[in-house]
């Protein structure tokens, strides 16, 4: 991470850093990586090469023109020239030649084993495994690995795993990324993206090939509550400026989990989000949302289909784009009107999924708290089975100094790491 190759830069207001591919010149970009670094993409060769560079360069001029930071909308400005450049030379187009990219190593693929589904036969009768829009519900039990990572393979697709470790919230940054290599998309490419106001600190570890870490600059705030409804606003812009470029899916988390068991390819999907361990098994009468109707995230008490935790939630890139802005946007509304929803941003996810349903849920799973983990532990001392067989990410108890901001937090991974 040599401070010679960092450039920081103010974008909007808020700071930020990246090496955006397409960002317009008045916006100067930092990047800065740890580990082992990875070009992200093969270079192209030749004529198509230079067309790609001719393509970025009247591209600038394009959104420099339509004076708009935002590639989406510049996108639907009319014309045929941006139109043109950006479905012909952007290289996650969907060109004709890539649209049909891996369709002969599908027909190859189908030939892998795997097990006959029954149609009479559901994967789980203990929990709901589909909701009634349809979206799946991953449980243990519920899915082939070997045959999703096959499929995952054919779309040569990147993850982005967001993170925030912000003021003592670096002190879980390290646990974090050693379980995330051990067990987040294992065998797959990842970026890595960790907002901080500590660049300096982020700890540099050695990483699976096709892995990066990406350090981008954010503000801090004296609030905890501040800082953790920021990060819709944050990741918005990361989008914008380059996620969108950059991967494919986008995976948004707290920094104070371990991941302590497989979570991979299973969770993807255009929009997902996690089922709260403490709300799984109760009326929506008694789910945390935000009550004042004065609130943008006001949930009627007869409304809701299940409560989902902030600490997890992703899908494609441009949807994680339209929830987080939409979030940012109701954030700001509620504190121009001098309003926090109760459980902050997770308050907006609430709204947001209650009316743009994700399209697969996570079971927890992907989310045991310790009060989850006590109710296994009795289950299994009475000898009854639970719903929760695996536990793949876990969220760590956070003493209350932590939370206040005066002292960091000694972690140490349940494996001994
Ligand atoms: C819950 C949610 C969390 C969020 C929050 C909103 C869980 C497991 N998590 O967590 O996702 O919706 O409620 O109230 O239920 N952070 C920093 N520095 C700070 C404070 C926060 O980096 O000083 C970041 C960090 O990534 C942290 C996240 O913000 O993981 C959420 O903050 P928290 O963990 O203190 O919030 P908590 O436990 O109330």
């Amino acid at each position: 991470m040599g401070s010679e190759r960092r450039e920081e830069v103010l974008i909007k207001g808020s700071r930020i850093s990246g090496t955006g591919t397409r960002g317009s010149s008045s916006c100067r970009q930092t990047q800065d990586e740890v580990g082992e670094e990875q070009p992200l993409r093969k270079q192209p060769q030749g004529r198509y090469r230079q067309h790609r560079y001719a393509s970025l360069y009247l591209m600038t001029l394009d959104l420099c023109v339509y004076s708009d930071d935002s590639w989406e909308e510049a996108a639907r400005v009319p014309g045929i020239t941006l139109t043109f450049h950006y479905c012909y030379w952007n290289p996650k187009s969907q060109h004709l030649k890539s649209l049909l990219a891996g369709t002969g190593a599908a027909v190859r693929e189908s030939h892998t084993k795997h097990l006959q589904p029954d149609a009479l036969t559901p994967s789980r009768r203990d929990v709901l495994v589909l909701t009634p829009w349809l979206a799946p519900i991953v449980w243990e039990g519920t899915f082939d690995i070997d045959l999703l990572n096959a499929q995952f393979k054919l779309q040569n697709a990147t993850v982005g795993l967001t993170v925030f470790a912000v003021k003592n919230y670096m002190s879980f940054l390290e646990l974090f990324l050693r379980s995330a290599e051990k067990y987040f998309m294992a065998g797959h490419r990842v970026n890595y993206y960790i907002f901080t106001d500590q660049p300096e600190l982020v700890p540099r570890l050695p990483l699976h090939s096709g892995r990066r870490v990406i350090v981008l600059r954010t503000q801090s705030h004296e609030r905890w509550q501040d800082i953790s409804m920021q990060r819709m606003g944050a990741i918005s812009q990361g989008a914008r400026q380059r996620f969108l470029q950059e991967v494919d899916y986008l995976v948004c988390a707290d920094v104070d989990i371990e991941f302590r068991d497989h979570v991979g390819v299973e969770i993807l999907s255009s929009l997902f989000g996690t089922i709260h361990p403490d709300f799984t098994a109760v009326s929506r009468y008694s789910f945390s949302n935000e009550r004042r109707p004065e609130s943008q995230a006001y949930i009627p008490e007869d409304e809701g289909d299940f409560y989902y935790i902030g600490a997890f939630f992703g899908g494609s890139v441009p949807e994680v784009y339209r929830l987080t802005e939409a979030c940012h946007q109701a954030i700001m509304i509620d504190k121009a009107n001098h309003l926090e929803a109760i459980w902050q941003e997770e308050s907006h996810l609430n709204k947001y999924l209650l009316y743009h349903k994700p399209t697969k849920l996570l079971s927890p799973e992907y989310m045991c708290d310790n009060d989850l983990l006590k109710d296994m532990q009795h289950q299994k001392k009475l000898g009854l089975s639970n719903i929760v067989r695996r536990i793949r990410i876990f969220a760590l108890l956070k003493n209350k100094e932590v939370k206040s901001g005066n002292a960091s937090q000694k972690v140490q991974s349940t494996d001994g790491q």
